[in-house]
């Protein structure tokens, strides 16, 4: 299963790190890449996890989430 989620305000590696750390501590998720030039995470999941948890976890983090895409 693999979720692509379009995020708003990572300026530089460091958010991206941020953002990296964020989503790989989420239980379920096994793999995880953040693309800055394309504002993009492609996360893999091992099993399902909620598009709200996905948001909760970016935005705690201090980014927007723009769209979450199954894929
Ligand atoms: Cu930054």
């Amino acid at each position: 299963m693999k979720k692509k989620i379009n995020i708003e305000g990572m300026t530089c590696g460091h958010c991206v790190g941020r953002v990296n750390k964020a989503l790989s501590a989420i239980d379920g998720v096994s793999e995880v890449d953040v693309n800055l030039d394309e504002k993009m995470a492609t996360i893999t999941m091992e099993r399902e996890v909620s598009d709200e948890q996905f948001k909760t976890e970016i935005e705690d983090t201090g980014y927007k989430v723009v769209e979450i895409e199954s894929v």
